[in-house]
């Protein structure tokens, strides 16, 4: 079966066209990356070039050495990717150090990875180590409602999750372990990377001030589930403020019934 019928690529190309769907990836905005299974790595081994020259990834990641991603392409627009795959996406290998990927299939025409792989490999890096390995999926998306929010909110993970809690009874369920933020910081390299992966450690949602947002998942439904749960929270969030701000909502002691009713884990640090 060549790649392109590969049921993970039917999955991504079904993802990316939904993301640009709801408005999250406007031009070349946003990018997402999915690191192969094991089985998807022996399926694609007939169809791959492994002997290509391999180049700095800018960061190190020890833990992903010799594995898999496909990722979207630097400059590419999401809205294409249903349309020409191997133009706007490919898949890369890591090395043994973990400092160096090489496109082994994709991204044609000279194309590059985004400009965001150090964050998301950086990313992928403590959520392979957090979850042993059940994450596969991160996600950056330019998601309206929750960038129109870092000029409003405090940028303040505790604010953020806890707001974005109250929106919707479901947001503590589905994001038990709440939102982290990064501030305002020049996208594309490893110091954004290295504070994006720091608040990874705590949580599979973080928020770039006036930028974005990056969710972690363990595939790609769910990644894309969580977005769209946390942005719907925020558009939520967006009109109780336009309409005057909210004059009555869940309470602490409702969300402690039901993080016990519902099984979930949730810190008091959200709870005062
Ligand atoms: O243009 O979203 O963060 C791609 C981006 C950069
Ligand atoms: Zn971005």
């Amino acid at each position: 079966m060549a790649i392109a019928d590969m049921h993970f690529i039917k999955e991504f190309q079904k993802m990316t066209n939904d993301a640009w769907l709801k408005g999250w990836h406007e031009r070349n905005g946003g990018n997402i990356t999915y690191r192969l299974t094991k089985d998807e790595s022996l399926c694609i081994s007939g169809f791959i070039d492994e002997n290509v020259p391999y180049k700095p990834i800018g960061v190190t990641v020890k833990n992903l050495a010799n594995e898999y991603f496909l990722v979207t392409g630097s400059g590419k627009f999401i809205r294409n990717i249903s349309l020409d795959l191997e133009a706007n996406v490919g898949i890369v290998k890591i090395d043994e150090t973990g400092e160096n990927y090489k496109i082994v299939w994709g991204l044609i025409n000279g194309a590059r990875p985004t400009s965001e792989l150090p964050s998301h490999l950086m990313s992928h890096s403590v959520k392979y180590a957090q979850t042993n390995g059940k994450h596969r999926v991160i996600m950056h998306s330019h998601a309206t409602n929750l960038i129109a929010l870092t000029f409003i909110l405090p940028l303040d993970g505790v604010v953020f999750t806890r707001e974005l809690w109250e929106m919707a009874t479901e947001c503590p369920v589905v994001f038990p372990s709440g939102i982290g933020v990064v501030p305002w910081m020049v996208p594309g390299g490893a110091e954004i990377a290295e504070a994006t992966s720091e608040l990874m450690k705590k949580h599979d949602i973080v928020i770039w001030a006036h930028h974005g947002v990056f969710c972690s998942g363990e595939d790609l439904d769910l990644t894309f589930g969580l977005m769209d749960t946390v942005e719907k929270s925020a558009e939520i969030l967006v009109k109780v403020l336009s309409m005057g701000g909210k004059r009555q909502t869940i309470t602490s002691q409702n969300f402690r019934d039901l993080a016990r009713d519902f099984n979930v884990s949730i810190s008091e640090e959200y709870l005062k």
